[in-house]
């Protein structure tokens, strides 16, 4: 089993090489990471975004060494340490799953939090009625990322001509998933005239576009390997979702660019030779496995 994606490159490419070699020292604050994964990239993008101090350090998750396993026993990257230097004895603090990993780094280096500048809060912030409802709507989406979207875009990347269903279902589900975060964003800005985009949030950036923006990046993954693509429809094909496929024409254009999504990019090309396992459905990755099998992601 653990043979089979062993075969990776070991190292990042392109600028994610530069960002990795910029955080190439010794930190309390550590994030184990490998180049390719989409939930890594989820944490490194908030790092960026938040302009945090901290060491990256790059490990391959389908080898569970030892001393990985020992952080993290679930064996998953992304893991974060926190290295508690003022605690006797001293004591290393773990957290992983991409989503709790940005939310902790989001709270904890909130400007204020000490005399660094940190980047913007992710999540809107405060406890009025409005705001508490706005976190929680941001919240909902993330849920929605995690448990349609994602899922939806393994099922798709792995489809082979042998399974049971054909293709234009798993395309289909994944479309659903992303046009109704794209619906969200409509009516959502409908509520508020002069909120116009690109983000989840209008004019801010938020969790919400992190946790989509690592999959938007790889979604020319499946125009490359699987017959008929992502099928997004052209403009002017669209009917009556003509509005809406515009609105994540608007929000992809705008992730796809953003300065933290860019810096946390390694080749193109790379991203095709790591994925091809998947394409191929062949991967023993946890994601892959659990996808073939129907099982809820790791
Ligand atoms: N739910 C986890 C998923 C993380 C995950 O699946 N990471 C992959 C790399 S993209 C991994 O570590 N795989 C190791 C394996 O499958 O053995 C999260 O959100 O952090």
């Amino acid at each position: 089993m653990s043979q089979i994606d062993t075969s990776l490159l070991p190292n990042p490419t392109a600028a994610a090489a530069t960002l990795a070699a910029a955080h190439a020292d010794p930190h309390p604050l550590k994030l184990y990471g490998g180049w390719f994964c989409p939930f890594v990239q989820r944490a490194w993008i908030v790092l960026a975004e938040k302009q945090i101090p901290h060491q990256y350090v790059e490990i391959n998750p389908y080898k569970k060494e030892q001393s990985f396993l020992a952080l993290n026993p679930r064996g998953l990257v992304p893991t974060l340490t926190i290295d508690d230097e003022h605690h006797t004895p001293r004591r290393v603090r773990v957290l992983y799953e991409s989503t709790v990993v940005c939310e902790y780094l989001d709270e904890a280096y909130s400007s204020g939090s000490d005399h660094h500048h940190y980047g913007k809060r992710l999540l809107p912030e405060g406890e009025g009625e409005r705001e508490v409802f706005e976190r929680a709507r941001c919240r909902l989406w993330i849920n929605h990322v995690v448990t349609r979207v994602v899922p939806g875009f393994y099922r798709l990347l792995q489809h082979t001509p042998d399974k049971g269903y054909p293709i234009e279902e798993a395309r289909g589900e994944f479309l659903a998933g992303l046009k109704a975060f794209a619906r969200e964003m409509v009516d959502s800005e409908e509520e508020e005239s002069g909120k116009t985009g690109p983000w989840f949030l209008g004019k801010r950036f938020s969790l919400v576009d992190v946790m989509l923006a690592p999959w938007a990046k790889r979604l020319f993954l499946i125009d490359h390997y699987k017959p008929g693509g992502v099928g997004i429809p052209n403009k002017g094909e669209r009917g009556e979702d003509e509005e809406v496929w515009a609105r994540w024409d608007q929000w992809f254009g705008a992730v796809v660019e953003r300065e933290s999504v860019k810096a946390t990019w390694s080749a193109d090309e790379n991203y095709i030779k790591a994925y091809k396992r998947y394409a191929e459905d062949t991967t023993q990755s946890e994601v892959g496995q659990a996808t073939r099998q129907g099982r809820s992601l790791p």
